[in-house]
C-alpha cells in the first residue's frame, strides 16, 4: 500500500523543494534515526523507568524485533495500528518497531476510554490496538474486546503483559520476531509517520497527519533551542502520547541527539522528585497545574532539584504570577511552550530577557514559520493587536487525515492553517496567547470540544438542551460547565455525569459543574448559534460570580 502522504494534505512541490534546500527537511527517518544513534552509543541508556533501563541497542534489536513479529502476524507497511500506552519503555519500542515496519502509529491518551478509541479506529481505519493489560484501575483487555466487536477493521490486538483474555502479548510478539530479518527500508521522509489527534474543538478529535521529514525537523530544532545534548537526561512525567512532551523537545528530541529519557507513571511531585534526584534529571515539561503542584511542593519539601536546569511549561496559559516563581523556588531556567500537534511550536529562548521568558509564549521555531494575525474577515490587523493566529510551515500540516470537510474549515486557500488561537505579536516577534476564538475547553491542557460533549448530555433522556462553556478556574486555567434545560423533572448532576463516563468518554471530559435553566433566553433557541449562545452563558456565568 502507498503510504505517501496524500495530496490533499501534501506541501506544495515549491515549499518541498523550499524546505528541503533551507535544510529544515533531512531526508531522516525513525527507523533509520534509532539505528544510527544505537550504532553511535549502543551501551548508553536510551529510557529508565522505576523497574528497566534499556539501552540504545536493546532498543533498537526491540524494535527490530516488533517489526519483524508484527509483519510476520500480517500487518503491513501503510496500516495504522493505536498506541494505547501510558509512561513505560515499551511504549518507545512498540512505536520505533512500528516505524521500521512503515506501519503507522496513531497515539491515543491513557485517559481515552471506548467513544474515543472507537471513532480513532473507524476514522483511521485502524488494523491493530496495542494497549496495556491494566493502568490506573481501568482494564484495557475490557476495551479491546469491545473495540474489536464494534470496529472490524481490528483484526490484531497486541497488550503488554499478562492478560486473562488470551490476546497476543507483546513479549510473544519479541519472542517471535527477535534475529528474524526485516523488508529494507520500507518508509521514504515524506512519508506519514504516525497519526497525532487534535484536541478537537469541533465535535470529534481529528486525526493529524506527521511525516518523518516534518517531525524531526522539529525534534533536531527543539532539542537545539532546549539545550539539549547526549548529557541531557529528560524526565518525561506528562502522558507521552502527548505531542508536547513527545516533541517539544520531550523524549523523542532526547533520543534524537542521544540523551537518556525517564519514564514516570505519575506527574505528581512525590513520584517525580525522587526520580528527578536519582535519575540526575536536567530537563522536564509540565502544563500549568502542575507547574503549580510543584511549585507548593518544593516550596514544602525542598527536594534536592540540583540537576535539573531547565522547565518547559505549555499546553496552556501559564499567568506571569506563576511563572515568576519558577526560578526563585525550583533553581532552574523556565521556557514557556506555546505549541499544537497540527505543527507549530513557540519557545522563549533559554538566554531571553526574564521579561520575556515570563510574559511571552515564545517565538517560532522555524525561519520558514509563516505567522499571519487576522480579524474575522482574515485581514490582517495592526502589529500588537490581538486576532486569530494563523499559521504554515515546514512542520504545520496541510490537512487533517481523511477529513475534507474538517480541512475546508481549518485551512485557507493558500494553506494557512488556523489555528483557533488569539494572540499578539510584541514587536520582537514573541507571541502573547490571549485565549481561544471557538468553543473548546482548555481543561490544565487538556481540550474538550463543548459540541461533543453537548452531543452525548442531549442524548440523556431528561435532558431537553445542553450548552457547554468553559469558565475561569484558579487551578485549572479553564473549567467546564454545562448548562441544563431539563424536559420534565430536574435530573440529578451526578446521574449525568455518569451518564457521559458510562458512553465511553475520558474521565475529563465530564463537565465540572452543572448549572439547571428553564430556557437559555427569549430568543436564543433556535435563532443564535451555539456558539453565540454559549458566550452568552459564559458572561451570565460571569456576573453571577461577581456578585457573590
Ligand atoms: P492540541 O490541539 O491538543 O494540540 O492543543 C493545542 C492548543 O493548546 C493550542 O492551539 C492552544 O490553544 C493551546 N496551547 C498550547 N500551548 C499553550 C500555551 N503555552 N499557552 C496557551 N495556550 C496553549
Ligand atoms: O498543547 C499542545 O498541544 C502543545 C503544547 C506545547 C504541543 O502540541 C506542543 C507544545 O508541541
Amino acid at each position: 500500500m502507498n503510504t505517501s502522504i496524500y495530496p490533499e494534505h501534501g506541501w506544495p512541490d515549491e515549499f518541498v523543494q523550499r524546505y528541503r534546500q533551507a535544510g529544515h527537511w533531512q531526508g531522516e527517518t525513525f527507523g533509520a534515526l534509532l539505528r544510527s544513534r544505537a550504532l553511535q552509543h549502543p551501551d548508553r541508556v536510551a529510557v529508565a523507568s522505576d523497574t528497566q533501563q534499556v539501552t540504545y541497542a536493546q532498543l533498537d534489536q526491540q524494535a527490530s524485533a516488533i517489526a519483524a513479529g508484527l509483519l510476520a502476524r500480517g500487518l503491513v507497511a501503510g496500516d495504522r495500528v493505536i498506541v494505547h500506552l501510558p509512561n513505560i519503555p515499551e511504549f518507545v519500542s512498540v512505536i520505533f518497531g512500528l516505524f521500521r515496519a512503515g506501519i503507522i502509529p496513531l497515539y491515543a491518551l491513557p485517559a481515552h476510554r471506548i467513544a474515543e478509541i472507537e471513532h480513532f479506529a473507524s476514522t483511521g481505519g485502524a488494523r491493530g490496538y496495542i494497549c496495556a493489560a491494566e493502568h490506573a484501575g481501568f482494564n484495557y483487555c475490557n476495551l479491546a474486546s469491545t473495540l474489536q466487536q464494534r470496529c472490524t477493521s481490528v483484526e490484531h490486538v497486541i497488550v503488554v503483559g499478562d492478560n486473562t483474555r488470551s490476546f497476543t502479548t507483546l513479549q510473544s510478539i519479541l519472542a517471535s520476531g527477535a534475529g528474524v530479518p526485516i523488508p529494507a527500508t520500507v518508509s521514504s521522509p515524506q512519508d506519514i509517520a504516525f497519526l497525532q489527534i487534535s484536541g478537537g474543538s469541533t465535535g470529534l478529535s481529528k486525526l493529524i497527519p506527521r511525516t518523518h521529514d516534518d517531525y524531526i525537523y522539529t525534534l533536531r530544532e527543539s532539542a537545539r533551542i532546549c539545550g539539549l545534548d547526549s548529557d541531557s537526561v529528560f524526565l518525561c512525567a506528562l502522558p507521552m502520547a502527548h505531542n508536547f512532551p513527545m516533541s517539544s523537545p520531550g523524549f523523542l528530541g532526547t533520543l534524537y541527539v542521544g540523551g537518556r529519557v525517564v519514564l514516570s507513571l505519575s506527574p505528581s511531585p512525590e513520584a517525580c522528585f525522587g526520580l528527578i534526584e536519582r535519575e540526575h534529571v536536567t530537563q522536564c515539561s509540565l502544563v500549568p497545574p502542575l507547574l503549580m503542584l510543584w511549585l507548593d511542593a518544593a516550596a514544602c519539601s525542598k527536594p534536592n532539584l540540583s540537576t535539573l536546569r531547565v522547565v518547559q511549561v505549555g499546553g496552556a496559559k501559564l499567568i506571569p504570577e506563576v511563572a515568576q516563581r519558577v526560578k526563585p523556588v525550583l533553581g532552574v531556567t523556565l521556557q514557556q511552550v506555546f505549541g499544537m500537534a497540527e505543527g507549530l511550536v513557540n519557545y522563549t529562548r533559554l538566554n531571553d530577557d526574564a521579561d520575556i521568558i515570563i510574559h511571552t509564549q515564545g517565538r517560532p521555531i522555524s525561519p520558514d514559520d509563516e505567522i499571519l494575525i487576522v480579524d474575522d474577515n482574515d485581514v490582517p490587523v495592526a502589529l500588537g493587536q490581538p486576532g486569530h493566529l494563523l499559521t504554515r510551515g515546514p512542520y504545520t500540516i496541510r490537512g487533517y487525515y481523511n477529513n475534507p470537510a474538517a480541512n475546508a474549515r481549518s485551512f485557507t486557500r493558500d494553506g494557512y492553517y488556523r489555528t483557533g488561537d488569539i494572540v499578539k505579536l510584541t514587536p520582537t516577534g514573541y507571541l502573547v496567547v490571549q485565549g481561544r476564538a471557538g468553543d473548546h475547553i482548555n481543561r490544565a491542557g487538556e481540550k474538550i470540544s463543548a459540541e461533543e460533549i453537548e452531543n452525548h448530555l442531549l442524548a440523556h433522556p431528561a435532558v431537553f438542551d445542553a450548552a457547554v462553556v468553559s469558565v475561569p478556574d484558579t487551578y485549572l486555567g479553564e473549567r467546564s460547565c454545562a448548562f441544563i434545560i431539563p424536559k420534565n423533572e430536574k435530573p440529578r448532576a451526578i446521574e449525568l455525569k455518569k451518564w457521559i463516563r458510562e458512553r465511553g468518554l475520558a474521565d475529563f471530559k465530564v463537565p465540572d459543574q452543572f448549572i439547571f435553566v428553564d430556557t437559555f433566553s427569549e430568543t436564543a433557541v433556535g435563532k443564535i448559534s451555539r456558539k453565540a449562545l454559549r458566550a452568552q452563558l459564559r458572561a451570565q456565568f460571569e456576573s453571577t460570580q461577581q456578585s457573590v
